[in-house]
């Protein structure tokens, strides 16, 4: 949409208003804009939640507009109010049949010229408002300004999340946040940190000490190391919250454990630790059922990590385990997450874990994370009818991971390359043919670490693909792949505040 205005000069104005990525259910603009400047204030009532997210509301929209913009709990809502307010459902108004988990999320906007009014019921629809209204704001002739409009929103999927892995390289914590704001700009709500794997162990146990501390520090290439120790990980949690968003911690067992192996002779038939791994092969490190420090490693772990994390759902890996027999990898697959349902978690699995879960448990509270479209589709059908739902994570859509074009110079390559268009024009219930709309909780992109050795690097594969997998998880279904372009390339006004890099694709037109 674009607004001619002759007293502005026009690369001052932006020519597609309002670019809110993902788009919203509903959004219709409104004559006029809402100026933040001098006096505007966030009105946020008393309710701790309420308060808590005015907080971040009124920091960043100041930060994005250059502008001191102030809280208050009660105002007689003269202009320059935004005023949020948590609600009764009732006075959402919302679609019928919408699910619980979808209308918690869910929000109304308005921004009208003298004053933003912000209804959601609960903190979650809140924070998502938020940041569509930070995505509203634009450089206007006096100032900053929020175009007006009139917004309905909520998610198609309850879960939009990004698997990150700090295994093959480590992401400190400070990097972590930065990816966490940027989950929140995109309204992503599930953060799954790969923690273990071959190259390195990054989660410090108070139950296994040497698991840090022999295979904390080593990672692909020979590339320095990292963990998180337990405050460390209290602290990502807790940010993450803020932002409603939920920590989901991944220990990959039965293979893809040669740091553990490397830590902890037990673990190993000959008794004798394995070498350090820094390659990036995949596939042949393994546990031992019939070793006695394998049934107290898998409880002691599971136990402390169920016990560590403040979410509903801890992920036990079960890809690739390319040197196992099928009834040993059943029954260890089944000890973690019988350890994990003794502690009150639900389970998140690889699509492998397909052959030994859900395994009795409520129905929906196994998670099938689906990556390889190349097999296994059955034994995920198979699943889902013992009430297993799935998470969509097709490698050639939103591995992330995958170099963008063959000049890239990160990423791999065996799934493809996946350019913006890939990441963004696909259906995810097509994915799996015969998969009941119902039973797809949501859609996570994937960040494989092996060539990512900086947050520049994460963020430059991230930038701009993670945009277009969100709109894929939040965004009413039916793709627009040249209207998205256009909102796609307003973006960097907001990546180039923050410092993010960005992989500018040819395919996207970018202002400048
Ligand atoms: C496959 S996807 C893996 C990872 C690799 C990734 C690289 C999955 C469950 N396993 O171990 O890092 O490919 O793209």
């Amino acid at each position: 949409m674009s607004v001619p205005d002759q007293q502005r000069p026009a690369d001052d104005l932006p020519s597609v208003r309002p670019a809110v990525i993902p788009a919203p259910v509903h959004l219709e603009p409104r004559p006029g804009a809402f100026a933040v400047r001098q006096g505007v204030r966030v009105v946020t009532g008393t309710d701790p939640a309420a308060v808590a997210v005015a907080v971040l509301v009124a920091g960043r929209i100041g930060q994005v507009c250059g502008c001191q913009v102030a809280i208050v709990e009660h105002d007689a809502g003269g202009p320059g109010a935004m005023v949020f307010e948590l609600v009764p459902e009732q006075d959402l108004d919302l679609p019928p049949g919408l699910t619980a988990e979808l209308g918690e999320e869910a929000y109304r906007l308005e921004v009208g010229p003298d004053r933003v009014g912000v209804r959601a019921t609960t903190a979650a629809g809140l924070t998502r408002a938020a940041v569509t209204l930070e995505q509203l704001a634009a450089p206007g002739a006096d100032g900053w300004e929020l175009a007006a409009c009139s917004v309905l929103d909520h998610p198609r999927f309850a879960w939009r999340g990004l698997s990150l892995d700090v295994a093959r390289h480590f992401r400190p914590l400070d990097e972590v946040m930065v990816l966490l704001d940027l989950m929140a700009d995109l309204k992503l709500n599930v953060l799954h940190l790969h923690l273990t794997d071959d190259q390195g162990w990054r989660l410090d146990l108070a139950s296994r000490p040497q698991l840090v501390a022999r295979s904390g520090g080593t990672a692909v290439g020979g590339d320095p190391g990292g963990w998180y120790s337990a405050a460390d990980w209290s602290q990502l949690c807790t940010y993450a919250a803020t932002r409603q968003i939920a920590v989901v911690p991944e220990v990959d067992v039965p293979g893809h454990v040669n740091a553990a192996l490397h830590a902890l002779g037990e673990l190993c038939p000959d008794g004798e630790p394995t070498a350090e791994y820094t390659g990036i092969e995949v596939g042949f490190s393994r546990l031992h059922a019939a070793l006695p420090a394998t049934g107290a490693f898998l409880r002691d772990v599971f136990g402390e990590v169920a016990t560590m994390t403040p979410g509903r759902w801890v992920h036990l890996g079960g890809d690739e385990v390319l040197t196992m027999g099928r009834a040993e990898y059943v029954e260890l697959v089944r000890a973690a997450a019988g350890h994990l349902a003794a502690a009150g978690k639900s389970v998140v699995a690889w699509q492998e874990a397909a052959l030994a879960l859900p395994d009795g448990g409520a129905p929906g509270s196994t998670v099938l994370q689906y990556w390889d479209v190349r097999e296994g589709a059955q034994e995920v059908l198979a699943a889902v009818e013992r009430g297993a739902r799935v998470l969509l994570s097709p490698a050639g859509r939103v591995y992330l991971d995958m170099k963008p074009d063959a000049s890239s110079p990160l990423g791999l390559e065996w799934a493809g390359h996946v350019e913006v268009r890939d990441a963004y024009d696909w259906e995810p219930l097509d994915v799996l043919p015969g998969l009941p709309a119902q039973a797809v909780i949501g859609v996570e992109a994937a960040l494989w670490s092996e060539t990512v050795r900086s947050l520049d690097d994460a963020l430059w594969l991230l930038l701009p693909r993670l945009a277009a997998v969100a709109e894929v998880a939040w965004s009413p279904a039916g793709r627009d792949w040249p209207g998205f372009a256009e909102r796609l390339a307003e973006q960097p006004r907001l990546w180039d505040l923050d410092g993010l890099p960005y992989y500018r694709s040819p395919q996207v037109p970018w202002r400048d």
